[in-house]
């Protein structure tokens, strides 16, 4: 994948045992790598696809929102649901710039994705079915994002870490309208309080999933933590994210769908934390592999979406042009 891009202009990949070991002592130092350092390729590798897939999916994430902003209830939620969508867009786009320093063009990462042939989260793979869907979305699957990638500030790979700084900032906005729209369905009519509960029905598990596979089938992790790409594990982060979700579900009166969970004493060094119920990876991988509900008709909307912009993409091209030939001719 990317395989023409992965060695860009400005990067430099070095293999020899001295320098893996200097590159090492850096990151060990807490040293950040920037776009001109040489680096392992797999270093570089590791990051344009995690990176990639990042980017790819805050764009398709805007779909599943994007349903329900002309069936908003009241205009102060369409207007904050538009301003939560065009987020996720802007987030898209700050993330490609990042992988683009690597030496990997955002026309390349857009092919692989509208080619079916690049990841992106499987929670975006499920359909958006009631309004309530849109509550949930924001508490779980933002709330997700934010305990995924509150540790990627901290990456040890710049132009990442200083890109999701931004994004973060905006993703817990995002989390707290998401609780706000749960809370009022709670405290709304019997009728509401159901819709909120059958929402979190159908997004716990596809939310406990967004954290990847358990570590010990996780082929990336031990590397990446090595590297400093990552900070915590897949389990690490879901146990985290359980344990901050499930007092937020009590408070609003919601039953987690897991007959399973139980507070645990003993677990987190002693600290508590809850035990959980299997997950079911047959569900995760038939997603990730493109057979979840909504993977052709997300990709679908993507390809239209792309066709249907190549017009604003040729006159901003052609703008450019003009532009640097006006430049040319004054020099
Ligand atoms: N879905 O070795 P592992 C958002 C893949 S955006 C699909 O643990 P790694 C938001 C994984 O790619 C949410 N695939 O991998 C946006 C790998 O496949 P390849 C996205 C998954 O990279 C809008 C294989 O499984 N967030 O939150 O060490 C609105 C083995 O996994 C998934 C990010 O991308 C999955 N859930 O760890 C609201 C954050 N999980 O590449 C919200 C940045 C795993 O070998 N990414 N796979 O073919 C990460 O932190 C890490 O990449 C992951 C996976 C924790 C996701």
């Amino acid at each position: 994948m990317y395989s023409q891009g992965l060695i860009g202009a400005d990067g430099r990949t070095e293999e020899s045992p001295e320098f893996l070991e200097a590159f090492q002592r850096r990151i060990d130092a807490e040293e950040k790598i920037e776009p001109k350092d040489p680096m392992p390729a797999g270093y570089r590798r590791t990051l344009v696809r995690q990176i990639g897939q990042h980017a790819h999916s805050e764009i398709v994430g805007m779909l599943p929102e994007g349903n329900w902003i002309t069936r908003a209830p009241t205009l102060k939620r369409k207007a904050a649901l538009l301003a939560k969508v065009q987020d996720e867009g802007g987030h898209g786009l700050y993330l490609y710039a990042a992988a683009e320093t690597l030496g990997v063009s955002r026309e390349e990462m857009t092919e692989e994705l509208l080619a079916g042939k690049a990841k992106y989260s499987s929670i975006f793979n499920y359909p958006t079915l009631s309004w309530a869907d849109i509550g949930a979305i924001g508490w779980l699957v933002d709330g997700a994002a934010i305990m995924n990638q509150i540790p990627l500030c901290r990456c040890s790979y710049g132009p990442y870490s200083r890109a999701m700084i931004r994004i973060c900032k905006e993703e817990s906005f995002h989390q707290r309208q998401g609780y706000e729209i749960m809370l009022t369905l709670c405290r709304g009519t019997p009728e509401q309080k159901a819709m909120a509960q059958d929402a979190l029905n159908r997004w716990w598990w596809p939310s406990l999933m967004m954290f990847g596979p358990h570590d010990k089938d996780s082929a990336h992790t031990e590397q990446s933590m090595k590297w400093k790409i990552k900070r915590f594990t897949n389990d690490q982060l879901r146990q985290k994210f359980i344990d901050a979700t499930v007092p937020q579900a009590e408070f609003l009166g919601l039953t987690i769908p897991d007959p399973e969970l139980r507070w645990n004493p003993d677990k987190n060094d002693g600290r508590g934390g809850y035990d959980h119920g299997p997950i079911d990876w047959d569900e995760f991988w038939r997603v990730v592999k493109g057979h979840g509900r909504m993977n052709r008709d997300r990709l679908a909307a993507r390809r239209k979406a792309h066709d249907e912009g190549a017009w604003v993409r040729e006159a901003a091209l052609a703008h450019a042009r003009k532009r640097k030939a006006r430049a040319m001719a004054a020099e």
